[in-house]
């Protein structure tokens, strides 16, 4: 469980060392550098940590371990005309959506990942519960907040039981933008972050970065987003930094 007394991001490195190169900038101001923050909600067992952790760590484990409170995670990635972006990630615990931290963890957010399971339909209508706590909880925002329906583990697709209709109607009607991941594949979990960083901070990615890689979602059923900004792809480039802290 996060230490209450001070829900601080942890302080990250100015500048994470890119494994094989070597790190000439010490002592360098980033002054560029801009910091965005990510809370990532939705039910127990969605799926949440194992985006976070494919997201920082490009690393996917298959064995459960429950988010008791919370967990960071963090990494810096690059956006067009060399802007670098330090993404902070708050990565909610499901347990937490009736826990009196719940304001504080969501305070400051520029962006909200609901994360559902799509085998599980349970977990899809609770989203609506989690909304209405991101609503009351940010609805003082000096920036609107971007949310982001976010359909999890579309490796098991023969397992389905949320429609792409039902997701992109909900995600329609609650002015979220609709996306598919799947954490165990990697499908497109870095080009999500990247994008959602890019469009908080108006740049623009280019045809060829969104095209670079366009990813393919087994099975027939799933439908591109029809929303330009989320056209689905894999990682086109990313930084190598990234840190996770875990204070659960
Ligand atoms: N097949 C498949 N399994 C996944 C995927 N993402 C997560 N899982 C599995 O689902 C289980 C729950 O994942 P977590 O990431 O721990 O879920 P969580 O949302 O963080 O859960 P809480 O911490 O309880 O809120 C784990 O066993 C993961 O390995 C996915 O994309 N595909
Ligand atoms: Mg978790």
């Amino acid at each position: 469980m996060a230490n209450m007394a001070n829900l601080e991001a942890p302080e990250l490195p100015k500048k994470a060392p890119i494994p094989g190169k070597i790190d000439d900038t010490e002592g360098e101001e980033d002054a560029e550098d801009k910091v965005l923050k990510i809370v990532v909600v939705g039910d127990g067992a969605s799926g949440k940590t194992s985006i976070c952790q494919r997201f920082a760590k490009e690393s996917f484990d298959k064995t459960y371990h429950q988010t008791l409170g919370l967990d960071f995670f963090s990494r810096r990635i690059m956006l067009p005309h060399e802007m670098q972006v330090l993404v902070q990630v708050w990565d909610i615990g499901g347990q937490s959506i009736a826990g009196e931290m719940i304001d504080k963890y969501l305070t400051g957010a520029n962006i909200v990942f609901f994360v559902y399971d799509v085998t599980n339909a349970k977990s899809f209508e609770n989203v609506n519960d989690w909304l209405t706590v991101v609503k009351r909880n940010t609805k003082g925002s000096e920036t609107p907040v971007k949310l982001v329906l976010m359909g999890n583990k579309t490796d098991l697709e023969q397992s389905r039981q949320v429609t792409v209709d039902n997701h992109k109607n909900f995600a329609n009607a609650n002015d979220m933008v609709p996306v598919y991941v799947s954490a165990k594949t990697g499908d497109t979990v870095f080009m999500t972050f990247r994008q959602a960083v890019a469009d908080v901070l108006n740049v623009g990615l280019s045809k060829a970065e969104i095209e670079a890689d366009i990813a393919i979602i087994q099975g027939s059923v799933i439908e591109a987003p029809k929303q330009p900004e989320f056209i689905h792809a894999r990682r086109s480039d990313q930084s190598r930094n990234t840190s996770v802290c875990s204070i659960s």
